[in-house]
């Protein structure tokens, strides 16, 4: 039995990406394979699988003594408990390559493009394996939220063309689709102070110390304006309780790709210069933490 599984604090892509490789590895290779996940879905990926008729993955134990593939990640600051001790065979990410490594030769699709389905979707194609409806719309979803609907920096060609062809394969009208995801997306209604910090976030090591970015994704400012104190006490919190350097928040705004980052730590004084107020600065035409906010982050980080 293979296990497929994505990063932790789960987004959309990395639990589409698992069940979607799951069914994938069953028909074009006749493996014996279950989709896993480390941790509980978002509202955003609940809408997703609800569209698609499929239920959530399981939340996993352990991988160790287990062969696993990796969707959407290769950083072992993100990876399952038991990793050193499992067999990695394949991964299937669209991330800069992080630090895991394998005993035996692995299959790895890696690929710059928006979304790691995107790259599942080419593999479908690439060994004649028929795409289902429910796949399509898991496929669908996953790309229409990585890419923020196709406004994301980290969007190209490749992810435009799997949408469209799979919004076909589903039935589905692309547009209302997109809006319909941005809603579910940017709803933080009912969410706790903690699990806003959580949502999606992530661990980098740097300089051999820990520092944590988080991203939640709004359709206005007046959502967040009154919860910003109790963001930064979180913040704060973190940093005190888990060692950190440096405990972020990107507030993106998708309506005006406005990000207002709020940031916690000893490192805070690195980032003071660019402030626009304490501990709190404004990143224009933001969006994705990968490929705008982080690397920024690592050069002002290095002075
Ligand atoms: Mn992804």
């Amino acid at each position: 039995m293979i296990q497929v599984i994505g990063h932790t604090n789960p987004d959309s892509d990395s639990i589409c990406s698992a069940l979607v490789a799951a069914e994938w590895l069953k028909a074009a290779r006749g493996e014996d394979t279950v989709a896993l996940a480390q941790g509980e879905v978002t509202g955003e990926t609940a809408f997703i699988l609800d569209q698609a008729g499929v239920q959530a993955p399981a939340i996993y134990d352990t991988v160790a003594g287990q062969k696993v593939w990796l969707v959407d990640f290769t950083d072992l600051s993100q990876a399952p408990a038991g990793i050193e001790e499992a067999e990695i065979v394949g991964i299937v990410d669209h991330h800069r390559l992080g630090d895991v490594t394998t005993k035996n030769p692995l299959e790895a699709w890696i690929w710059p493009v928006g979304c790691s389905c995107t790259i599942l979707y080419n593999l479908h194609k690439l060994e004649n394996v028929e795409i289902s409806r429910s796949q399509a719309v898991l496929m669908l979803g996953a790309i229409c939220s990585d890419t923020v609907a196709f406004r994301s920096p980290t969007c190209t060609q490749k992810d435009k063309g799997a949408a469209e062809a799979l919004a076909e394969i589903a039935g589905i009208n692309l547009e209302e689709f997109c809006d319909q995801l941005m809603r579910v997306k940017t709803n933080l209604e009912g969410l706790s102070i903690a699990s806003l910090v959580d949502r999606d976030l992530k661990k980098y090591p740097f300089e051999e110390e820990a520092v944590v970015v988080g991203q939640i994704e709004i359709a206005n400012f007046e959502q967040t304006n009154d919860k910003l104190a109790e963001l930064q006490a979180e913040l704060k919190a973190r940093c005190e309780n888990d060692g950190l350097k440096l405990a972020a928040l990107m507030v993106t705004n998708i309506t005006t790709s406005t990000t207002q980052l709020l940031f916690q730590g000893e490192w805070s004084t690195r980032l003071a210069e660019h402030a626009k107020e304490d501990n709190m600065l404004v990143m224009e035409n933001t969006l994705s933490r990968k490929k705008q906010a982080w690397p920024w982050l690592q050069t002002v980080l290095a002075g």
